[in-house]
């Protein structure tokens, strides 16, 4: 084999974020930009020789080129079996399921997930590791680290290989196997559930469900799930066909982007809706005029997994990230098990389940999942609900309300300011943490502040400390202000702030109007006008 060397010099910013590399396509394309990363993500590794790697994506456009490039350099540098998902198709769960089953050194999965899609729009790539879950702190800074000096890279001369066709292609000592993106994600969740009582659920005539799979990764895989081995009808199924611009649309299941299957869920009179991100590890979970918020969908999975069969002997913990409010906790404390806070970004899971601590875990950013991969998973918390309301016969709202009147509800809002200047954000992050030590024991409208602090998190498996993870704020009447920036834009800045309020009764109100004070008592303590000129959130959550 020729093993060609390129000489290269780095770009500047290759700092993978809360998970990835995200930016715009046409920053992935100038000259080297992803040679460079994928480079380094291959110098991370300890020896690619004769390993096997799992590549795959959403099918976003640039995705193609993007491989064709990844398995000329993978062959280069030493792996001898590569898994590629059937036309570059992988969702970021499959992808995980895929890397773990067939013992793969990891994975390359190419998407921005729910970021739109195009030639204007954006892409991503992140690697994960032979667990199938996320790079590690340490591993993505090593791999920046390399992309900041990093001279040259590896590749071959090849033709550009078929990924449309599954089957086996050698090219010197490597053996690429496409395989079908579907079959051993979906043989897994059949594994997991209890499909008999599902499909009665699904196929009969009184249970009306649908899923928006938003033009995006996901759409091949409900099909044969929901529909072929379900037995749901067809038109279960809507935005099946992956696009590479996912249809125009943002890819982001949210009352906002996926507004068509509310209005059809609520119109139409559908017992259950349900959609899916641009990579498939995101959900959102909808009843008949009854939106579940992600944090209580954890908590209400967890409440309730000893009715789907994997999970039925009890769950050996949980976990949520910080700024996720509080209701998983009090499910933990009455089943007796250890609730873990972890700070955002799913890789922070990965020790706590490798360890045997947690089953379930979840994020407020639509993210919820369990250990049978190390990613989140958006047809496996729909397949979770399904499960659940096929065992107990009731609808979406009322097991939400049984839920609270059991546990109580903790009101959960997440307010969004997108693209603000990067300075100006970063001074008002300084800002507010400079204050923090003076906030503890004011009182604002008869409310004290309890702890103020930047949140620290160390890893109780490895030990690694990670600073800096977002500014909480509590107060003494079980109110919890979170604040941070995002690190998965791709322009400018995203500042997120979190508000959670813990309430035992009157579960019918506003959560806006309820938390109102909450909200503008943080809008003073961060300063959003001064610094932003913004008055109002872009996005609400
Ligand atoms: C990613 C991460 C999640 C994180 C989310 C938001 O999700 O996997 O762990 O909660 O981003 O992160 P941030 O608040 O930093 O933007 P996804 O679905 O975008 O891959």
């Amino acid at each position: 084999m020729n093993r060609n060397v390129i000489e290269t010099t780095p770009y500047s910013g290759q700092k993978p974020g809360t998970s990835g590399l995200r930016k715009k396509v046409r920053v992935f394309q100038q000259p080297n930009y992803l040679e460079n990363f994928v480079q380094a993500v291959f110098d991370s590794i300890d020896s690619c020789q004769g390993q096997t790697l799992v590549v795959g994506g959403d099918g976003r456009y640039f995705n193609r080129e993007a491989i064709q490039t990844i398995i000329k350099m993978a062959i280069a540098n030493g792996f001898e079996r590569l898994i590629i998902g059937q036309s570059g198709i992988l969702s970021t769960p499959a992808a995980s399921c895929v890397i773990r089953k067939y013992g793969a050194v990891g994975g390359l999965v190419l998407s921005a997930s729910h970021n739109p899609g195009g030639p204007d729009e954006d892409f991503g790539i992140k690697f994960n590791r032979a667990n199938g879950g996320p790079a590690s702190e340490s591993q993505t800074d090593s791999i920046h680290q390399t992309t900041e000096r990093i001279t040259r890279y590896f590749t071959i001369d090849a033709e550009p290989i078929d990924i449309d066709r599954v089957g086996e292609i050698r090219i010197h000592d490597a053996l690429i196997k496409v395989i079908d993106p579907v079959a051993d994600y979906a043989d897994l969740m059949q594994e997991l559930f209890d499909f008999h009582s599902m499909k009665q659920l699904l196929s009969g005539t009184n249970f009306k469900f649908r899923f928006d799979a938003m033009h995006a990764v996901t759409g091949p895989y409900a099909q044969e799930i929901f529909i072929n081995r379900l037995g749901a009808p067809k038109e279960s199924v809507i935005n099946a066909t992956p696009k590479d611009d996912f249809g125009g649309h943002h890819p982001d299941p949210n009352l906002v982007h996926a507004a068509d299957l509310v209005q059809q869920v609520n119109v139409q009179g559908l017992d259950f809706g349900a959609a899916s991100d641009g990579d498939g590890d995101r959900n959102m979970i909808i009843g008949h005029q009854f939106y579940v918020n992600p944090c209580d969908s954890l908590a209400l999975l967890a409440a309730n997994a000893d009715k789907i069969p994997a999970y039925a002997n009890g769950l050996k913990g949980v976990a949520r990230s910080m700024p996720t409010s509080r209701a998983v906790d009090r499910v933990a404390e009455k089943l007796g098990i250890n609730c873990y806070e972890t700070p955002t970004g799913w890789k922070f899971f990965g020790n706590l389940m490798d360890d045997g601590r947690i089953s379930f875990c979840g994020e407020e950013s639509f993210g919820t999942s369990s250990d049978h991969v190390r990613e989140k998973d958006g047809l496996w918390a729909v397949l979770c609900w399904i499960n659940i309301l096929a065992a107990t016969g009731q609808s979406v709202s009322e097991l939400v309300q049984d839920h609270w009147s059991i546990y109580g509800k903790d009101l959960f809002t997440r307010h969004d300011y997108e693209s603000i200047d990067s300075d100006s954000a970063a001074k008002m992050m300084e800002r507010l943490t400079l204050s923090l030590d003076g906030l503890v024991g004011e009182t604002y409208h008869g409310v004290s502040v309890t702890l103020a602090d930047q949140f620290s998190y160390s890893d109780p498996v490895d030990g690694s400390v990670s600073h800096n993870q977002g500014v909480r704020i509590l107060l003494d009447n079980g109110g919890r202000i979170v604040v941070r920036l995002s690190g998965t834009g791709t322009e400018g800045a995203t500042l997120r702030v979190y508000l959670d309020q813990f309430i035992e009764e009157g579960f019918q109100t506003d959560t806006q109007v309820a938390l109102k004070p909450l909200i503008d008592l943080a809008n003073q303590l961060i300063g959003i006008k001064e610094f932003t000129g913004r008055t109002e959130p872009d996005v609400v959550t």
